[in-house]
């Protein structure tokens, strides 16, 4: 007989990077699933003010201010769950698109420590809580530069390789646990920071990379996808999962309206 899909009632569920774009989409969608919502980021007034915002539409949130790599503060802030259902390792970004040749190490370490180091900080932690569950899910947002370069993304595409090699990794070394371990990579995604902070502020360059792309993804449809997956049955587990806008092909070949 088909399992069910995990129960989302009084279930704690987790998102990391919370204070804008698919973080913060990911968490309204999946309070409005019904799981109790905890919002976690760098910038406290943020995720508060979200939190705030969830609890005032019905449905359970708390913030929590965290540095996905700062591992004392993540074990400290494991210690407040028996049990969890759900984690999103969403926290990451991309720092710099300069070739090989020229890109700064720092921003190769960065992206490292932020996209890698602290969703391993996170997973380790709470692995355990997930376990106890009797039923957890570890969403790892990857991203297509996960699964394929392109000219100046060096940097941030090991760092989302790694990401992916730890989803992948992980899911063979838990198996014949009840947790599962779900990888979304997405494509060209529109928020208010990704490319803003890739190009450190500056605003003509963040808006190329969107420049005649007629409707790149958004962090809701992100989001959705998150959703969709983690409340599939608990025997279902969709492993890998690549979303891109239909104006995109593949990481270097995207139609653009002149
Ligand atoms: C974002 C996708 O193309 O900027 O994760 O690397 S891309």
């Amino acid at each position: 007989m088909p399992t069910a899909a995990p129960s989302t009632t009084s279930r704690i569920a987790i998102v990391t990077g919370a204070s804008s774009g698919i973080g913060a989409a990911t968490a309204r969608q999946l309070a409005a699933a019904g799981y109790r919502v905890v919002l976690t980021a760098r910038r406290k007034d943020r995720i508060e003010a979200l939190a705030e915002e969830i609890t005032n539409a019905g449905h359970a949130a708390t913030a929590y201010q965290l540095d996905v790599t700062d591992r004392a503060a993540v074990d400290e802030f494991a210690t407040a769950f028996k049990t969890i259902g759900v984690l999103i390792n969403n926290a990451g970004g991309a720092l710099g698109a300069d070739p090989i040749a020229t890109g700064d190490p720092a921003d190769w370490r960065t992206m490292y420590e932020t996209n890698v180091i602290g969703t391993l900080n996170l997973t380790q932690a709470l692995l355990p809580k997930l376990v106890a569950s009797g039923d957890g899910t570890v969403v790892v947002i990857s991203s297509t530069a996960g699964h394929g370069t392109y000219e100046g993304g060096g940097g941030y595409v090991a760092a989302k390789h790694g990401a992916h090699v730890l989803a992948e990794t992980l899911r063979l070394e838990i198996v014949g646990q009840p947790v599962r371990v779900i990888e979304i990579a997405p494509g060209m995604v529109r928020t208010d920071e990704f490319a803003l902070t890739r190009f450190n502020g500056d605003e003509e360059r963040a808006a190329k990379v969107y420049q005649g792309v007629a409707e790149p993804l958004t962090a809701d449809d992100v989001a959705e996808t998150v959703t969709w997956a983690v409340t599939r049955p608990s025997h279902v587990n969709v492993d890998l999962l690549v979303l891109r806008p239909r104006a995109q092909a593949s990481n270097t070949k995207v139609h653009r309206e002149q």
